[in-house]
C-alpha cells in the first residue's frame, strides 16, 4: 500500500515547542535548503530547530535588514525558497526592504517571526509590536499560527505551514509571512523522533492549457493502481457534461465508487447520489470496510455533515483534493495532494493510465446504495405528508431542463436524499450557506435561463429575502415552491437547539405571515398545497404559460 507522506525516522533532541519543529520538517519537504537568523531569544526555539536540521544550511547575520537581503541574494542564485528568521519587535520591520524587493523580483522568501504569545501585544511588554501581518503590503499572504498544540491546533498549524510554503512558490512566486508566538520558556529542549509533520504536495498546471504533465500522472496513476478502494466524492460544481461522462467511466472500476452530491451536478446512474443517506448508514463495525485508501474529492464543501464526520473520523490514507484553487482546504484533516488543475484536465489523461484492480469496494458500497434508495422509496411511499413527501412528488413534476435553485435550511438537504432526473441543473448559494438571497439569485437567474428556473426554499428563507420580488423582471420563467412550515424547522432536527427551552423563541421563530397576500402584492401567480390531494391535481402543464411567476405554497 502507498503511504502518503514518506518517512525516515530519525532522534534527536531539539525544541520541546511542537509548531516550531513541525515548521521545521515542512521548510524541509517543501525544498528549503537555506536558513538566514538574526539572533534574538523569542526566535531562540526557531534557531535551535533550525539549527539541529542536518538537511538545512543555516547561517546567522546579526542586522536584520542585511539578514533579508542576504537571504534575497541566496534565493536569486539557488532558485529555491530562502527562509529568513528574526526575534519579536522591530526586528521584523527591518525586513520589509528586502522583502518588498523580492516581492516585486517574484522571489519566494519564507519570512518567520517570532512574536510575543497575543494577549501580551500592546502590554508594555518589552520589544512587543503589532506584529501579525506587518508585511502584508509585500507578501502575497500573511499566517499567524496559533501558540498551543492540542490537536486541533497542530492540525490547524500544520495547515497554514503547508499553504504558506506552497503559497510562496505556486504561480506568481513571492515572499510570505509567517508569525510564530511562542511561550516561555523558550530554551527547552527535549528528545523526539523526526520527521513527524504531514506534508501536502502541490500539483499546479505547467501552462495556461493546464496539462498535467506526463511524469507527474505516471506517479499519480501508480499511487492509484495500489488503491484497493478509491472514493471519488464530489460537491457542488457548476453542469460539467464530460466530468459526468468520465466519472462514470472512473465508476466502470471495481475498485472505484463515485459519490456525488446532488448540487455537484455529475451525479448519475452510476454514482451513489445520497452522500447523507450512505454515510450515516454505516455503522462502526462496518467503518474499516468502507472507508477508501484514497479519498478524490472534487467541487465545493459538501452539505453532508455524516461524510465530513465519517472521513475526518476514519482517515483514509491518502486525500487528493482536486480543482483550481488558490488556499489550501483540508475539509477532512488528512489531505496529501492539492491539485490545483480542474477536475477533468487531471482525471481525463489520468483515465486512461489506470488499471482494473482486484476489489469488492464498488460493489459492496453500490449495495448500500441500492438498498437505501428502495428503503428510501418505501419509505416515501408509506408516508404521511411532509415535506419530503411533498418535495418527492414534486420533482418528477419539474419542467424537462429547469434549473433547480435550492435555499438553506432543510430544502438543499431533503432535496439531496431525493432523486433528481439528469436534465435538471442544480444550483444553491452553498458557498457561505447564507439564507439571504437565495430568491434573488433565482430571480436573477431566470431573467437570463431560456429555460425555467424553479426555486425551493423555505418560508423563513423566502421571507427574509421577499425584496427579491421587488423588481421589474419577475416572468413566468420562474416558479418559486415555499415549503411552509411555519418557521425554521431544521431547529428541531438538529441535536443541539432541540434541546433547549429557546427553541421556538429563537431558534425555529414561528411566523403567520400569509404568503398568498405577498405574492398578491408583488403581481405574483400564486397556488396553495396542503395536502397529497391537492397537489395531485397540479401537473407539469400546472407550472407552464401562466403569464406571471408562480409562487406554489406547499404547506406542511
Ligand atoms: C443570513 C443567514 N442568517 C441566518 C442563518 C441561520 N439559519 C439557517 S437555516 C435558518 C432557518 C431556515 O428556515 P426555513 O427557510 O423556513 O427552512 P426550513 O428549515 O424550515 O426548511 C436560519 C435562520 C443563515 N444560514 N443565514
Ligand atoms: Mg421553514
Amino acid at each position: 500500500m502507498y503511504e502518503c507522506n514518506n518517512k525516515y525516522a530519525l532522534v534527536m533532541i531539539t525544541t520541546d515547542k511542537k509548531i516550531v519543529r513541525m515548521l521545521v520538517d515542512l521548510c524541509v519537504a517543501h525544498g528549503v535548503e537555506d536558513v538566514v537568523l538574526s539572533p534574538g531569544s523569542r526566535n531562540a526555539p526557531l534557531s535551535i530547530a533550525f539549527n539541529r536540521e542536518r538537511r538545512l544550511n543555516c547561517r546567522v547575520v546579526v542586522d536584520e535588514r542585511s539578514a533579508a537581503f542576504f537571504a534575497l541574494g541566496l534565493a536569486l542564485s539557488s532558485g529555491k525558497p530562502v527562509v529568513v528568521i528574526c526575534t519579536s519587535g522591530t526586528a521584523l520591520l527591518n525586513l520589509a526592504p528586502a522583502v518588498a524587493e523580492a516581492y516585486y523580483q517574484k522571489v519566494p522568501l519564507i519570512v518567520v517571526s517570532a512574536d510575543r504569545p497575543l494577549e501580551w501585544i500592546d502590554q508594555d511588554d518589552s520589544q512587543t509590536i503589532r506584529q501579525s501581518g506587518a508585511l502584508a503590503n509585500f507578501v502575497k499572504r500573511s499566517y499567524q499560527l496559533p501558540m498551543h498544540d492540542d490537536a486541533d491546533a497542530l492540525w490547524y498549524a500544520n495547515r497554514l505551514i503547508n499553504d504558506a510554503m506552497i503559497t510562496a512558490v505556486a504561480g506568481r512566486k513571492s515572499p510570505v509571512h509567517i508569525n510564530v508566538p511562542l511561550g516561555e520558556p523558550l530554551y527547552g529542549t527535549e528528545d523526539v523522533v523526526l520527521p513527524e509533520a504531514r506534508v501536502v504536495r502541490h500539483v499546479e498546471p505547467k501552462s495556461p492549457c493546464a496539462e498535467a504533465d506526463e511524469a507527474l500522472l505516471n506517479r499519480y496513476a501508480d499511487i492509484f493502481n495500489s488503491c484497493g478502494k478509491v472514493m471519488i466524492l464530489a460537491g457542488f460544481m457548476r453542469e460539467d457534461e464530460p466530468l459526468r461522462d468520465l466519472l462514470r467511466s472512473y465508476a466502470d472500476f471495481p475498485s472505484v465508487v463515485v459519490v456525488t452530491e446532488a448540487i455537484s451536478n455529475v451525479f448519475s446512474e452510476k454514482t451513489i447520489n445520497a452522500p447523507e443517506l450512505f454515510f450515516s448508514s454505516i455503522i462502526e463495525t462496518e467503518s474499516a470496510d468502507f472507508v477508501p485508501d484514497l479519498l478524490i474529492t472534487l467541487g465545493g464543501a459538501l452539505v453532508s455533515k455524516s461524510a465530513k464526520l465519517f472521513i475526518r473520523r476514519y482517515s483514509p490514507k491518502c486525500h487528493w483534493h482536486i480543482g483550481p484553487d488558490e488556499w489550501t482546504i483540508d475539509t477532512f484533516k488528512c489531505l496529501s495532494d492539492r491539485v490545483d488543475v480542474s477536475p477533468f484536465l487531471f482525471l481525463s489523461p489520468l483515465r486512461s493510465k489506470l488499471k482494473e484492480v482486484a476489489s469488492s469496494y464498488s460493489t459492496l458500497c453500490l449495495a448500500r446504495g441500492l438498498s437505501l434508495s428502495d428503503r428510501r422509496q418505501t419509505d416515501l411511499q408509506s408516508k404521511e405528508w411532509s415535506d419530503r413527501r411533498a418535495l418527492s412528488l414534486l420533482l418528477p413534476m419539474l419542467p424537462a431542463n429547469c434549473a433547480l435553485h435550492l435555499s438553506n435550511g432543510l430544502s438543499v438537504r431533503t432535496v439531496q436524499n431525493l432523486a433528481i432526473r439528469q436534465d435538471i441543473r442544480v444550483y444553491s448559494n452553498r458557498g457561505t450557506s447564507g439564507i439571504d438571497g437565495s430568491t434573488s439569485t433565482a430571480v436573477g437567474f431566470s431573467c437570463h435561463y431560456a429555460g425555467k428556473t424553479v426555486l425551493i426554499t423555505g418560508d423563513i428563507s423566502f421571507l427574509y429575502d421577499s425584496n427579491a420580488l421587488w423588481n421589474n423582471y419577475l416572468t413566468d420563467n420562474l416558479l418559486i415552491v415555499v415549503v411552509n412550515n411555519g418557521g425554521g424547522e431544521i431547529f428541531r432536527r438538529l441535536k443541539g437547539p432541540s434541546s433547549v427551552p429557546e427553541l421556538d423563541t429563537y431558534f425555529v421563530t414561528p411566523h403567520h405571515v400569509d404568503l398568498r397576500k405577498m405574492a398578491d402584492l408583488y403581481g405574483v401567480d400564486y397556488l396553495e398545497v396542503k395536502d397529497e390531494n391537492s397537489l395531485d391535481k397540479l401537473s407539469s402543464a400546472s407550472f407552464l404559460n401562466r403569464g406571471k411567476a408562480l409562487l406554489l405554497d406547499v404547506k406542511v
